[in-house]
């Protein structure tokens, strides 16, 4: 799995571009290297590490029972992966301003081309649980973290996404309104507004009252229905698809396993799944193959390795650049 552009700048601008446009943008979920890697070749322009989805990876809560610097190996697997550029959900910001700081700078370090962070206390709970018993941050504290991140950045176009959970806390318009208006005069690039009804009411009031200084960016999760056409033409254009790989994995995997476990027949499930070639191919293993060639000494290449014999097998390994898809065993 090899990064194409490698470059953190060209990744942070290209977030920003996307973020500032006025074309549907959608960040898709994902939650490792592995799944950053199927979105960008389904052909997502863009990521959203959430931490929804990292925590339930790692068998967790999404309660920061997940260090950051866990969730940021996380990270660093993921942004190697692919070269579309990641949005991260960095909760809270794990801290005060000054663990902001820090983050930005380590978010960098790997290659990510944006923050978001959103106005609740350490450890934060999950919007969509007793969402009305949680608190709001401090507006002020919340504007010096969203301040400190942009002074933080190194690459001017790196994206600072301020998160309102006004709407999640129970609060009405005027307090969303009131918070998005002071992160955006603190800095932020863009806000994200998040709800939790089952309809676009709460968010549609948002854009009734917002005045358009930076873009909107929402979270459709629990009004799914809802066409993202008709936020368009209310002036909201970026969506995040917050957790449909995980989900999607949970079932097919909860399927799957049931059909495994009652009938202890591998065939009851064989043609429904990847075959490993599918999985050595996603894992570019002929890049490997080719640079042993390349690298090793030829003796060591004609004793061979497991990727150089494997490179030998003219049914795997086609060419340079293209793993032949080979017949299914079995
Ligand atoms: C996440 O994906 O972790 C999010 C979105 O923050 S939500 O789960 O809706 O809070
Ligand atoms: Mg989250």
């Amino acid at each position: 799995m090899t990064n194409e552009s490698s470059s953190t700048g060209s990744r942070c601008r290209r977030l920003r571009d996307l973020l500032s446009s006025q074309a549907v943008t959608i960040l898709m979920e994902a939650h490792n290297g592995l799944s950053a890697k199927l979105c960008a070749e389904a052909g997502f322009e863009a990521l959203w590490a959430s931490g929804l989805s990292i925590s339930a990876s790692l068998g967790v809560r999404d309660s920061n029972e997940a260090s950051w610097t866990q969730v940021l190996e996380v990270l660093e697997f993921m942004s190697d992966a692919v070269s579309v550029p990641i949005l991260v959900d960095g909760d809270t910001g794990y801290g005060n301003f000054n663990n902001v700081r820090r983050l930005v700078r380590k978010l960098e370090q790997r290659g990510i081309a944006g923050l978001c962070i959103e106005d609740k206390v350490f450890p934060k709970t999950n919007s969509f649980i007793s969402g009305e018993k949680q608190a709001l941050a401090d507006c002020d504290e919340f504007c010096g973290k969203v301040r400190a991140a942009k002074d933080t950045q190194r690459d001017s176009d790196f994206v600072v996404v301020a998160r309102t959970e006004a709407f999640i806390t129970g609060h009405g318009v005027n307090e969303a309104i009131a918070r998005a208006s002071a992160y955006a005069e603190a800095g932020a690039d863009m806000v994200l507004v998040h709800s939790k009804r089952s309809d676009s009411s709460e968010i549609m009031d948002f854009m009734a009252h917002w005045d358009a200084r930076v873009p909107v960016v929402i979270v459709p999760t629990k009004y799914p229905s809802e066409p993202l056409q008709k936020f368009a033409q209310h002036g909201v254009y970026n969506f995040v698809f917050a957790n449909h790989c995980l989900r999607s994995i949970v079932t097919i995997l909860q399927k799957n396993l049931r059909v495994l476990h009652d009938t202890q027949d591998l065939m009851s499930i064989e043609r429904d799944i990847a075959p490993v070639q599918e999985v050595f191919r996603l894992q570019d293993v002929q890049e490997l193959a080719l640079s042993e060639q390349r690298y090793l000494p030829r003796e060591d290449v004609r004793r061979g390795s497991a990727t150089a014999r494997r490179a030998a097998r003219p049914e795997v390994l086609t060419s340079a650049t293209h793993i032949a898809p080979v017949a299914r065993e079995g």
